[in-house]
C-alpha cells in the first residue's frame, strides 16, 4: 500500500511499527516523524520507540544495502528519516535526571562518514549524565587531540563502521601514547565491524557493542576511576 493511503493514527501499535519500517526503508521523513510522535502519544518510552521502530527499521535497510538491493542514495534518505525521528527522541532520552558524570568527546574516525550509531551513543551518554562534545564525522588525529586539549574529557569515544576505517582508532590511540596523554582519559570504541578483541588490540579501555552498553560502560569506568583516585589519595 502506498503511504499516501495509510492513516498512521488508525493503525494498532504493531502495524504502525511495521509501517514505520517500510517508511524508513522508503526514506519518508515526514511519516517517520509522525509515527514517532504517535507512539510517544501512546505512552511508548523513547527507548522503545528508538529500538523497535527506528533501529530495527535501519537494520532491515542495512541487510538490503549489503545485498545490493538498496544503494547509497536510498540509504541516505533512510538515514535522514531516521535522524528526524531521533531528533524528537533526543531530549526525552537525555531527560533522566541522572547525576552529572563528566564529559565525553566522541567522533567518527577519519575516512568514515557514518554517524547514526555515534549520535545514538551520544544521546544515551547524555541520558546517563554525561556532557557530550560531538566532533562529527571523518576526524583526523589532530581533531581528537585538539578536542582533548580543549575539553579535558573523562572519556574519548570513537566510532567506525567500515573495516577500512576501524584501524584508524589505533592511530589515534598511538598518538595519545606518544604524547604521554593516553591515560588522561578512558578510551571507548564502538561500531558494527568491531569486537571485544579488536578493542583490546588497539589499546582501548573497552569496546561497546551498542549505545546502551556504551552508557553503562562509561558510567562504570568513570566511577571505578574515581574510586581508585580516592583510594590512592
Ligand atoms: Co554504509 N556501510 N557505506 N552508509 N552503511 C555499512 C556500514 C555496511 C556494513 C553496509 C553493508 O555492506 N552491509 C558497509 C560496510 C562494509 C564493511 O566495511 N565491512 C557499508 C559501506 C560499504 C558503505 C560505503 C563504502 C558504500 C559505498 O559508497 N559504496 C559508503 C562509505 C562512506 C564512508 O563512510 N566513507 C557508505 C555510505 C553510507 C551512507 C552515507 C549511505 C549511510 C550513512 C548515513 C549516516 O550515517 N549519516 C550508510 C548506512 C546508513 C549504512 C548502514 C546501512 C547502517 C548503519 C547504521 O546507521 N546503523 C550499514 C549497515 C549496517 O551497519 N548493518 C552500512 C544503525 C546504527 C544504530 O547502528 O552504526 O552499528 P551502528 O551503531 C551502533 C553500534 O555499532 C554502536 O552503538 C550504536 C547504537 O547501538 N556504536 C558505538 C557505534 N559507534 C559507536 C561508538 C562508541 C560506542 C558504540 O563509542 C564509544
Amino acid at each position: 500500500m502506498s503511504t499516501d493511503e495509510v492513516d498512521l493514527e488508525a493503525l494498532p501499535d504493531d502495524e504502525l511499527v511495521a509501517q514505520m519500517h517500510d517508511d524508513l526503508y522508503d526514506g519518508l521523513a515526514a511519516e517517520i516523524l509522525e509515527g514517532t510522535n504517535i507512539l510517544l502519544e501512546r505512552n511508548w518510552g523513547a527507548d522503545k520507540v528508538l529500538n523497535e521502530a527506528l533501529v530495527e527499521g535501519m537494520r532491515i535497510v542495512g541487510i538490503d544495502f549489503r545485498d545490493g538491493i538498496l544503494f547509497v542514495p536510498e540509504v541516505l534518505l533512510a538515514a535522514n528519516a531516521m535522524k528526524g525521528g531521533m531528533a524528537i527522541l533526543r531530549p526525552l532520552l537525555a531527560e533522566t535526571g541522572a547525576e552529572r558524570m563528566g564529559t565525553v568527546v566522541i567522533g567518527t574516525v577519519k575516512g568514515d562518514i557514518h554517524d547514526i550509531g555515534k549520535n545514538l551513543v551520544g544521546m544515551m551518554l547524555e541520558g546517563a549524565g554525561f556532557e557530550v562534545v560531538d566532533l562529527g564525522i571523518n576526524n583526523p588525529v589532530e581533531a581528537y587531540l585538539e578536542a582533548l586539549e580543549e575539553h579535558k574529557p573523562d572519556i574519548l569515544g570513537m566510532s567506525a563502521l567500515l573495516t577500512t576505517t576501524m584501524p584508524y582508532m589505533k592511530v589515534v590511540i598511538q598518538a595519545l601514547e606518544e604524547k604521554g596523554i593516553r591515560d588522561d582519559q578512558i578510551v571507548l570504541v564502538g561500531g558494527a565491524p568491531l569486537n571485544e578483541e579488536f578493542g583490546k588490540a588497539v589499546g582501548a579501555d573497552a569496546y561497546c557493542r551498542d549505545a546502551a552498553v556504551a552508557a553503562e560502560t562509561a558510567q562504570a569506568l568513570v566511577l571505578a576511576r574515581r574510586a581508585a583516585a580516592a583510594t590512592a589519595s
